[in-house]
């Protein structure tokens, strides 16, 4: 099963929008697989975006992104790396559709309020970058069902 990694940014916690967004994707049928709060280091969020370094943006990207907690995310299901992208909307938020996370929330490519991986290979790498412990998946015992109390 394809998992995507998710995370809300530092505008979007602020405004708080980490529960509509975590919404958005249970509403679709995707499963948290995991999430954390999170404050992470220049030198992590450098890593994270180390393919945009050359960018003009990416000293003022990193300082946005380190200015206040993020929550990180693992969500897991059929296509999640390309439906996720769709939820979230376009890069640059007036080019979002009405009815996409950005296309709804944001207006400023520099304050998109959330990121997603963009393909498989990348989102394991983020996966790994963000949850080096790794994730622990617990089935759901359902003999629980049978006991009433
Ligand atoms: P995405 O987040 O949609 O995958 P990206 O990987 O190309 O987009 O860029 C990462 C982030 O960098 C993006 O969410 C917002 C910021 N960014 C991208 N292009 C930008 C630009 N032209 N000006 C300012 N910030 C930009
Ligand atoms: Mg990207």
């Amino acid at each position: 099963m394809e998992r995507t990694y998710i995370m809300v940014k530092p505008d979007g916690v602020e405004r708080g929008l980490v529960g509509e967004i975590i919404k958005r994707f249970e509403a679709k049928g995707y499963q948290l697989t995991a999430l954390e709060l999170m404050h992470p280091t220049k030198e992590h969020l450098e890593e994270h975006y180390c393919d945009l370094k050359s960018k003009s943006f990416f000293p003022g990207l990193i300082q946005y992104m380190l200015s206040g907690p993020v929550v990180g995310m693992v969500w897991t299901g059929k296509e999640a790396v390309k439906t996720g992208r769709k939820l979230l909307g376009e890069t640059n938020p007036l080019a979002s559709l009405p009815g996409s996370i950005r296309g709804d929330f944001a207006i400023d490519v520099g304050r998109n309020i959330c990121h997603g991986s963009d393909t498989p290979e990348n989102a394991e790498k983020e996966i790994a970058l963000w949850f080096p412990r790794g994730i622990k998946t617990a089935k759901r015992d359902k003999s629980i069902d049978t006991l009433i109390y």
